[in-house]
């Protein structure tokens, strides 16, 4: 484990002034504002066994069990707030703009809600429903019920989420050019979900500077340049004052 000090200066120095930074986040970065991770002590999948909530065919066998699932998740993301993580990284976005791209892992608004703009949510949105027939996504802050139906259709709706052996969004375009930058930076991920988790490896595979601010080590660990243990709400705001004060 390096200290936070040796990857800030390392990022800063890969960067310089016009280098690119890319950002992969996950369930770690809501966790300190009340949003449960899905893996070890107290995650989802301690209550849940993830092939009935998290799959196509858990949702064709019991779509009532999986929309409640969402739905109970969808209604306490109501009482959640973004922490000081998601905060830095918008401000992180403030001072770099199309420089720094931010790709998530979670479903959560909390991104958005702490001021990023420009975020590609690989796994979907939980406050969006999407049509199981014509694919229409629409906005959907409340319950998702078995009686609600496509306004184009008429089919059924389920979350605008990916789960196990979907293939995630913003994967032809935007996420390989997200992974050309000189720098990869995850956050608050547990490296154990494709095609997410073999990220670091494809930049350092390029060349590019991989830091991890991870609570535990991951699955990924070893891949990466520098790792900083600790939760994100302190690690994030430090490492961003840090690569801020001496960016251009
Ligand atoms: C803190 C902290 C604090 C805590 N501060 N840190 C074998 C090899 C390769 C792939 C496969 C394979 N077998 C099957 C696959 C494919 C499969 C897969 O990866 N399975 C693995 C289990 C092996 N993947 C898929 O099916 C994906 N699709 C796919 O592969 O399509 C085909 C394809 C082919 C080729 C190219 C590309 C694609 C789809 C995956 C969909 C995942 N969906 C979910 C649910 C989404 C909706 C929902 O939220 O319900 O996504 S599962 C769940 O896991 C969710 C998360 O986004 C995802 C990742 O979890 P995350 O974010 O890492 O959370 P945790 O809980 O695991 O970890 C939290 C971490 O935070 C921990 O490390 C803590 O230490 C840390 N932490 N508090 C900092 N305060
Ligand atoms: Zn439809």
């Amino acid at each position: 484990m390096q200290s936070l000090d040796e990857a800030a200066r390392a990022v800063r120095g890969a960067l310089g002034s016009r280098g690119r930074l890319t950002v992969l986040t996950g369930a770690g970065m809501s966790a300190e504002s009340g949003v449960a991770t899905f893996r070890g002590a107290g995650g989802l999948w301690e209550k849940h066994r993830l092939e009935d909530v998290a799959t196509p065919e858990g949702f064709l066998r019991d779509p009532r069990l999986v929309l409640e699932f969402y739905n109970a998740r969808r209604r306490q993301l109501r009482a959640v707030r973004p922490n000081a993580a998601h905060e830095a990284l918008a401000r992180l976005e403030g001072a770099l703009v199309e420089r720094l791209a931010l790709i998530t892992q979670n479903i959560d608004d909390l991104h958005e809600r702490a001021g990023s703009r420009r975020i590609l949510h690989m796994h979907g949105e939980i406050l969006k429903a999407r049509c199981v027939s014509c694919e229409a996504v629409l906005p959907w802050p409340g319950d998702i019920t078995l009686e609600d139906a496509c306004p184009a259709c008429g089919d059924r709706l389920r979350p605008h989420v990916v789960w196990f052996g979907e293939m995630p969004f913003h994967l032809e375009e935007e996420i390989p050019r997200a992974l050309e930058a000189e720098v990869f930076l995850a956050i608050g991920t547990s490296g154990t979900v494709y095609p997410a988790a073999g990220m670091a490896a494809e930049a350092r595979l390029r060349g590019r500077l991989t830091v991890e601010l991870n609570l535990d080590p991951s699955e990924q660990s070893h891949i990466f340049d520098h790792c900083v243990r600790g939760p994100a709400g302190t690690t994030v705001p430090a490492f961003v004052e840090r690569i801020l004060a001496e960016q251009p």
